[in-house]
C-alpha cells in the first residue's frame, strides 16, 4: 500500500451552523471557526471537512446551494474565507469542502432560468418530465424528505426531480454543460486552495434511463423508495473518470464520497488506488445495524444492535478494500444521531463509552472522521415540542407520520430523538455559560442542557475528560505506522460483547480490546495471539501494567490497546 498524507490523517467534520458564533446572531460563522482554529490544533487533527457555507436559503441548511462560488450571508464574506484557510494552513491543518452536485436551489440562477419555459436554454440542466397519462407524477419515486420526489411547475407545465425537498432539484448530469459548468466550479475553488472535497450523494448523479417506476417496499404509501434507480446508475463511473481527469487529476488532494446504497464491488472500482477515482467513501451498511430492514423510511423504525452483526460488516469492508482502495471510519456525522447515545451510553458510562468507542474509531485500519462534539462525548439531545426542531426531513416526517400514517405525537417524537438529524445539529457546548458559549445571542436551534457538564472548557484542562483521550489517540497514529497501515484480524467474531482485533505492520503488532456494553465479561485470548511481551499503548481504566492478558476480566465499556512484542 503506497503511503498517502489523506490515510495518515485525522478528520474532523465542522457543521457551521452549530459551530461558533462570533457576532451574537445566533448562527455559527466563520469567524466562529477562526476563534476555534487553536482549539482544533491542540486536539491535533489534521483535516476540516466544511459542511457547505455557499449562498443558499437554507431549505436544508446549506445543502441546497443558489450560487457555488458566494459565501452564506449569515456565516461572512469571501475575505473571511480566505482568512480561514490562512488560519486553518499556517497550524498545519487542510480544508476540504462539501461539494453538493446532485442538487442546486430552486434559487440557483440555473433552475431560475430553467423554470422559466421549456425552450429556456437552461431547461435541460434539470429533469423535467410530463405528467403520467392521468396527470399524476411521472413515477412513484419518494423523496427521502417524505411525499412524491416530483414537484409540478404549474407555469411551464412539467414536473421537476427533487430526490431530497422540492426546493432542492436535481441537476441533470447527462447534459454535457452541466458537467462542464460543475468541474470549473471544482477548479476554481482548487485555484483558492482547498485541499479536497467531500462529495455529497454522488453515486446517485446518475440515474436509470427512462426513469422507471420503482418497486413496491411500502405498500402503505403512493410513493417509493427508488434507490435501484438513482444510486449508482449506469453512467456513474464514467462522469466520476472524466471528473478525474478534467479535475482531480491536476492536484493533490484528499476526496471522499458519501454513497448510501452502494455495493461494496462499487466502492472497489471507485476508490481502486490504480484506476479509481476517488480516495475513500462513506459506506452507510453499519448505519444501518440498529434500522428496520427494507425500505428507507427503515431510519424510523429501529431495532437493538447486535455486535457480531457490526463487526461483521466492518471487518467485510476492510477485508475487500484491503489492497484496493481505502475506507472512511465514522460513526457519527451532521444525518446521524450522536454516536454516543446510539451505540454507547449517555448515561451510566458516558465517559467510559465515549472513550470506547473513540478507540475503536482510531485503531481501525482507515481514516478517521470526527464530527464536531464527539471529542467531547456530546449527547442526543430530547425537545418535546416538535417546533424546537429545525430540520426539514424532522418536519415533514413528523407531518407525514401524525396527519397520514395516524402516528400520535408522543409515539412520532420518540422516533425523533432515536434518530432525528438534530441530535448531531445542537450548537457545540464551549463552556458553562448560558447557551454553552455557542453565542452570546439567541441560537439557531437551543442548546443541548448538559452543557454545563458536558463543555469543551471543562475537558481541555482535565487530563481524564474524552477530550484529552482523543487528543492521545490522535497523537499515538502520528508516532505508530501500525496504526495507519497495519493489516487487521478479527478474533471471536461471534463474541456478542467484545470485539478483538490485531494489526500488523512487519514486526510491529497491536492487540485491540474492547468491551462493547456495560457487562465484565472475561476474555481469554485466542492462542493464535501469540507474544512474549506486551505493553500497554492506551486505555480508558487504569491498568495494572504487569497484569497477563492471557485470560482477563474487562470493566464496563473497557477499551485497552496494547503492542505486542
Ligand atoms: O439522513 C439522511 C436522510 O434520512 C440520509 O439518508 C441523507 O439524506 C443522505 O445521507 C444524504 O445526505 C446528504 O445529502 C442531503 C443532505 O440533507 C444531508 O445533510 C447530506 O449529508 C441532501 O443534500
Ligand atoms: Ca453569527
Amino acid at each position: 500500500m503506497k503511503r498517502q498524507w489523506w490515510k495518515e490523517a485525522v478528520v474532523y467534520q465542522i457543521y457551521p451552523r452549530s459551530f461558533n458564533d462570533s457576532n451574537g446572531d445566533g448562527i455559527g460563522d466563520i469567524q466562529g471557526i477562526i476563534e476555534k482554529a487553536d482549539y482544533l490544533n491542540e486536539l491535533g487533527i489534521d483535516v476540516v471537512w466544511l459542511s457547505p457555507v455557499y449562498k443558499s436559503p437554507n431549505d436544508d441548511n446549506g445543502y441546497d446551494i443558489s450560487d457555488y462560488q458566494k459565501i452564506m450571508d449569515e456565516f461572512g464574506t469571501m475575505e473571511d474565507w480566505d482568512e480561514m484557510l490562512d488560519a486553518l494552513h499556517d497550524r498545519g491543518i487542510k480544508l476540504i469542502m462539501d461539494l453538493v452536485v446532485n442538487h442546486t436551489s430552486d434559487e440557483h440562477p440555473w433552475f431560475v432560468e430553467s423554470r422559466k419555459s421549456k425552450d429556456n436554454p437552461y431547461r435541460d440542466y434539470y429533469i423535467w418530465r410530463d405528467a403520467k397519462q392521468d396527470g399524476s407524477e411521472p413515477n412513484n419515486w419518494v423523496s427521502f424528505f417524505s411525499g412524491s420526489a416530483w414537484e409540478y411547475d404549474r407555469k411551464s407545465e412539467q414536473y421537476f426531480l427533487h430526490l431530497f425537498t422540492k426546493r432542492q432539484p436535481d441537476l441533470n448530469w447527462e447534459n454535457p454543460d452541466v458537467r462542464e459548468e460543475v468541474y470549473n466550479m471544482m477548479t476554481w475553488w482548487l485555484e483558492r486552495g482547498v485541499d479536497g472535497f467531500r462529495m455529497d450523494v454522488i453515486n446517485n448523479i446518475s440515474k436509470t434511463p427512462g426513469l422507471p417506476d420503482a418497486s413496491v417496499k411500502d405498500p402503505q404509501s403512493t410513493y417509493q423508495f427508488a434507490a435501484e434507480h438513482f444510486a449508482n446508475g449506469p453512467r456513474l463511473m464514467e462522469y466520476l473518470a472524466e471528473m478525474k481527469e478534467q479535475v482531480l487529476n491536476h492536484y493533490d488532494i484528499m476526496t471522499v464520497g458519501e454513497t448510501a446504497f452502494l455495493p461494496i464491488e462499487s466502492a472497489r472500482q471507485m476508490t481502486d488506488e490504480q484506476n479509481g477515482f476517488l480516495n475513500m467513501v462513506f459506506q452507510f451498511e453499519h448505519m444501518a445495524v440498529d434500522a428496520k430492514p427494507g425500505t428507507h423510511a427503515g431510519k424510523w423504525e429501529t431495532r437493538q444492535w447486535e455486535l457480531p452483526e457490526l463487526k461483521e460488516i466492518m471487518s467485510k469492508w476492510d477485508k475487500e478494500m484491503d489492497g484496493v482502495g481505502w475506507n472512511s471510519l465514522y460513526l457519527n456525522n451532521h444525518d446521524q444521531p450522536r454516536q454516543v447515545s446510539r451505540f454507547g451510553d449517555d448515561k451510566r458510562y458516558h465517559k467510559q463509552s465515549a472513550k470506547l468507542l473513540a478507540t475503536y474509531l482510531h485503531t481501525m485500519k482507515g481514516t478517521p472522521y470526527i464530527y464536531q462534539g464527539e471529542e467531547l462525548g456530546m449527547t442526543n439531545v430530547q425537545f418535546t415540542a416538535v417546533e424546537d426542531y429545525r430540520d426539514v426531513e424532522i418536519h415533514n416526517m413528523y407531518k407525514e407520520y401524525t396527519e397520514e400514517r395516524g402516528y400520535s405525537h408522543d409515539d412520532v417524537m420518540k422516533r425523533i430523538w432515536t434518530t432525528g438529524r438534530d441530535n448531531a445539529r445542537t450548537p457545540v457546548q464551549w463552556d458553562d455559560s448560558a447557551h454553552g458559549g455557542f453565542t452570546s445571542g439567541e441560537p439557531w436551534i437551543k442548546v443541548n442542557p448538559n452543557y454545563k457538564v458536558i463543555n469543551a472548557k471543562q475537558q481541555v484542562r482535565d487530563p481524564e475528560s474524552i477530550f484529552n483521550y482523543y487528543k492521545q489517540l490522535i497523537s499515538l497514529r502520528k508516532q505508530e505506522d501500525v496504526i495507519v497501515y497495519g493489516d487487521y484480524e478479527l478474533y471471536l467474531p461471534e463474541h456478542k460483547e467484545l470485539y478483538v482485533f490485531t494489526r500488523a505492520l512487519k514486526d510491529e503488532r497491536l492487540l485491540v480490546m474492547l468491551n462493547f456494553f456495560s457487562g465484565e465479561p472475561e476474555l481469554k485470548l485466542p492462542e493464535e495471539i501469540t507474544y512474549t511481551d506486551h505493553s500497554l499503548m492506551i486505555s480508558n481504566y487504569p491498568v495494572n501494567h504487569e497484569e497477563s492478558i492471557s485470560s482477563l476480566k474487562l470493566r464496563p465499556y473497557e477499551a485497552r490497546v496494547y503492542k505486542l512484542k
